[in-house]
């Protein structure tokens, strides 16, 4: 009987283990076509780092504060920012676009800055 109980909790622990484990592995991709937008708020883009598929069109929403959302590489920039309103643009091609916000930020990651990471569609 005994024997039976402790193979039970064997199984058990197995299953909860599987469980995570795929569920740890399947999260990146459901964020990355879930979540398009980016707040700007306190002088920072949350979230900072940011990987979608190819095609997602991105919402930078500003919430305080005047910025100027720009591409590190000139692929995209936005008009300058007042609170309340919002800049689109959609990647189209994979790749790594780091940009900052020129009031606040610098290229090369400084400040105010964040990456959009564009990946390949499966
Ligand atoms: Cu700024």
């Amino acid at each position: 009987m005994k024997d039976k109980i402790l193979l039970f909790l064997i199984g058990l622990l197995l299953c909860c283990l599987t469980m995570a484990t795929s569920e740890g592995m399947s999260s990146p991709e459901v964020s990355a076509q879930s979540n398009n937008q980016i707040t700007i708020t306190n002088y920072k883009f949350e979230p900072k780092k940011l990987t979608v598929a190819e095609g997602t069109t991105i919402t930078w929403d500003n919430k305080e504060g005047v910025h100027i959302v720009k591409s590190d590489s000139d692929a995209f920039a936005s008009k300058t920012m007042k609170p309340g309103e919002k800049f689109t643009y959609q990647f189209t091609k994979a790749g790594a676009y780091p940009y900052h916000c020129t009031f606040h930020g610098s290229k090369g990651g400084n400040e105010m800055a964040g990456t959009i990471v564009v990946v390949k569609k499966k």
